[in-house]
């Protein structure tokens, strides 16, 4: 029986995809989705001058690439849906035209302006009306340096269009907003539910620009007929899923009624529990935790850790040397070396910039009067090592929030398939890793595109769907348990919450 078939575009910071999902049943009715890529394409930064800027044009030459390839192949999606990275955006003029290229949100245009606007606005105040951790780049930030340089594209702008929405809308002609990138502003008030023009205001921020937002599974429209022209297909449906990609990738964790903890893992890993609202407590704020609005009326009560990030900026310095080392090679050699050897916190301010990467991390261990890691295996096995202790860190932290215990951890995203790091995961937190699906963001993005159909009732039905889908694998904690917790003190010894 052939079923209802959608296109998923995922968009992360090094590289996008298109896949297809097609919903299928069996003779008993049983229901499973089946994902097959067939796009895939790399993202990059690019310095402009001063600014570092993502390539728009190229992301929407590679998504239409993929919307003929799906009809090519014999695909006839109904629907269509796209997440991103969060906290980023275009602007658009009085004539819907984009003005100038979207900023990366790893431009330094906002450094600094964390401590400015919170001497401004006060922390706390601006906690309570934004439930988000403070991360240099979101969407406040950025707005309040573009205000400082006394950016023209501000003054006309008529639209602010967050990344996924500006991608539908240059293949549909229609403007929208959808709730979970929303909540990636620290524009929006949890409260209220509504976008924050007090605080806009007070930060000479145009309030004009933000459109009321929508929940995902709302259906936004068709592919406009100039596209439809251009690529010779027929048309199919906007839907605004969960657009960030990390909520996308939440909806995908194949979790039952019971409460869990997750960790979504790409070039950011994203650790938390889901809630059914925003939880505003002052521990929240003192640990630094993010409310982000999620799928079906969640919010994802997270940390946001620097992630993988610290590896991918490592081997691309080792590409440009010309010592080309694939991910499972440069795996493998973080296997055979010394355990424990070295260790740093991860979110270290410094590692958010490009470039560099392997310096920093020596820069740090000697700083803490470590041994400096100077292979190619050490440095790599001191990431790891790492992250898994800050996994560890921020689970804790997030039991300590919600007063609960969880009795392991869902593992989703491309990350996952660097198999040591789910294992080193699962030894430091003494609890079993349940790793899967990879493409958790595209498969979430599916799901909402299925609800939107009416081919899926909810969140929990669609979770039922992943479950029937996609295998797990799962790590038991099996490896020096004393070395773990050893360094786990050590960890803490770096004083960061
Ligand atoms: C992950 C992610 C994170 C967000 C970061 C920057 O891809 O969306 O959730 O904090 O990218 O936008």
């Amino acid at each position: 029986t052939t079923g209802t078939t959608v296109l998923a575009f995922d968009m992360g910071a090094s590289s996008g995809r298109a896949l297809i999902g097609q919903l299928q049943a069996d003779a008993n009715g049983d229901r499973k989705l089946e994902v097959s890529e067939i796009h895939r394409f790399p993202n990059h930064a690019i310095q402009v001058g001063n600014h570092l800027h993502w390539d728009i044009l190229r992301l929407l030459h590679e998504m239409k690439k993929g919307i003929r390839l799906a009809f090519q192949n014999g695909y006839e999606p109904s629907a269509f849906g796209i997440d991103t990275w969060g906290v980023d955006f275009g602007l658009l003029d009085a004539n819907g035209e984009l003005l100038g290229n979207p900023y990366h949100y790893r431009d330094s245009q906002t450094d600094g302006l964390i401590e400015e606007v919170s001497g401004l606005i006060g922390q706390e105040a601006l906690f309570k009306q934004s439930g988000l951790q403070f991360m240099p780049f979101n969407t406040l930030y950025q707005l309040y340096a573009m205000k400082k340089a006394a950016s023209p594209k501000l003054d006309v702008a008529q639209t602010l269009l967050l990344t996924p929405d500006l991608l539908t809308y240059l293949l549909t002609g229609i403007k929208s907003c959808e709730f979970t990138m929303a909540t990636t502003t620290q524009l929006f008030h949890p409260g209220t539910q509504s976008w924050n023009s007090e605080l806009m205001d007070k930060l000479g921020i145009p309030s004009r620009l933000f459109l009321t937002p929508v929940q995902p599974g709302t259906i936004i429209g068709p592919l406009s007929d100039t596209v439809v022209d251009e690529l010779g297909v027929s048309s199919m449906l906007a839907v605004a899923v969960g657009t960030h990609d990390t909520e996308s990738a939440i909806a995908a964790v194949p979790a039952g009624d019971e409460p869990f903890a997750f960790l979504v893992c790409g070039t950011w890993s994203l650790l938390g529990t889901e809630m059914d609202g925003p939880l505003l407590s002052d521990d929240t704020l003192k640990l630094d935790f993010s409310n982000e609005g999620g799928v079906g009326g969640t919010y994802q009560l997270l940390k946001n850790i620097m992630g993988l990030w610290l590896l991918q900026e490592c081997k691309r310095e080792w590409d440009e040397q010309g010592n080309e080392i694939g991910f499972p090679e440069l795996v493998r050699l973080a296997e055979q070396a010394e355990p424990f050897r070295s260790l740093v916190h991860p979110d270290d301010p410094r590692f958010f910039s490009p470039g560099g990467m392997a310096n920093k991390i020596r820069a740090i261990c000697e700083e803490t009067n470590q041994p400096v890691p100077t292979s190619e295996g050490e440095i790599v096995r001191c990431i790891l090592e790492s992250l898994a202790l800050r996994y560890r860190q921020a689970l804790e932290q997030a039991e300590r929030l919600t007063e609960r215990t969880y009795g392991g951890l869902h593992m989703v995203g491309g990350g996952i398939q660097n198999r040591l790091l789910c294992e080193f995961t699962a030894n430091a937190i003494g609890k079993p890793v349940w790793a899967g699906p990879i493409e958790a963001s595209a498969i979430g993005n599916m799901l909402m595109q299925l609800v939107a159909l009416g081919q899926c009732r909810d969140l929990r039905e669609a979770r039922k769907l992943v479950a029937a889908s996609f295998p797990i694998d799962v790590y038991e904690p099996s490896y020096d348990a004393a070395g773990w917790s050893s360094a786990y003190g050590t960890f803490l010894g770096f004083g960061r919450v």
